[in-house]
């Protein structure tokens, strides 16, 4: 398993699970400095990244581009996959394309968690997953011709009420044509909606893509009180070696966050 943190380039997402907010070459230097593996981008759009400078940035620090997050769509325009206005989700689904290419140009996946949106209103349930399936069968085959995967997220019931488990992420993804979407496994969504954070990993296997390792507080792990022991021992029974990617609250600073999710990385992975 290899190590990732968030760095967040969208002042509007200040208060999000982010550890570094402010500039790329910023980002990337400290997320050096700090010892990890890759870094997680948050950007405010495909088109705000440079992605010769994010190219060169990543290769001057020995950095690895773990995945992208797409929830800027979201923050900053509200746009949503499952909205009742049809030009919203095709804006929506031209957002997350757009940051599917880009991440994509880099081998690493695009996520799609925020954006999954929500039901209600006239929004049905049945009605939004249909909606949130069709654009996972064009977005996957999009990140599948580059290499890479989509990283389907679910969320805990405070921000969605679509996708919330691990078994309605696998039963979302059963029966999609396509194969190239899998899971983003957030320990701190799983700790509120997981029976065993741990029998859901195993339950997964193979779909499982992705891990924010965060604690039941959103601070890093060792932080709050969620053990992670047999998680991290379903991780290696399916054979996990993605990132333990640290999407975290800055707490209680940046370089103390960064330090203790480093640690917990090294004591657990
Ligand atoms: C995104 O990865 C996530 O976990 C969401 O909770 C952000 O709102
Ligand atoms: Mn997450």
């Amino acid at each position: 398993m290899r190590s990732a943190i968030t760095v967040c380039l969208v002042p509007e997402a200040r208060s999000g699970p982010f550890v570094f907010h402010g500039d790329l070459a910023s980002g990337c230097a400290w997320a050096a400095a700090a010892g990890f593996d890759a870094i997680e981008l948050f950007p405010g759009s495909a088109e705000e990244v440079d992605a010769h400078l994010l190219r060169r940035l990543l290769q001057q620090h020995h950095l690895e581009l773990a995945a992208m997050g797409t929830g800027a769509g979201w923050v900053r325009h509200k746009l949503s996959l499952t909205s009742p206005d049809g030009a919203v989700r095709l804006r929506a689904r031209e957002f997350i394309a757009s940051i599917v290419d880009l991440a994509g140009s880099f081998g690493a996946p695009a996520i799609m968690g925020s954006m999954q949106g929500r039901a209600e209103g006239e929004v049905d349930r049945d009605q939004a997953l249909v909606w949130l399936s069709q654009a996972v069968e064009q977005l996957g085959p999009r990140a599948a011709t580059l290499g890479a995967s989509l990283f389907i997220e679910p969320l805990n019931r405070y921000e969605t009420n679509l996708l919330n488990t691990v078994d309605q992420g696998i039963a979302f993804l059963e029966p999609l044509r396509t194969q190239a979407p899998r899971l983003l496994c957030d320990f701190f969504h799983m700790n509120i909606e997981e029976t065993s954070i741990a029998d859901s990993l195993r339950r997964a296997g193979s779909r499982v893509g992705h891990v924010h390792f965060a604690d039941s507080n959103r601070r890093a792990i060792g932080l709050g009180h969620t053990d992670v022991t047999a998680p991290m021992a379903a991780l290696r029974e399916i054979g996990y070696t993605g990132y333990l990617s640290a999407e975290i609250l800055p707490l209680p600073l940046a370089d103390e966050a960064a330090a203790a999710a480093l640690a917990a990385f090294q004591r657990h992975a």
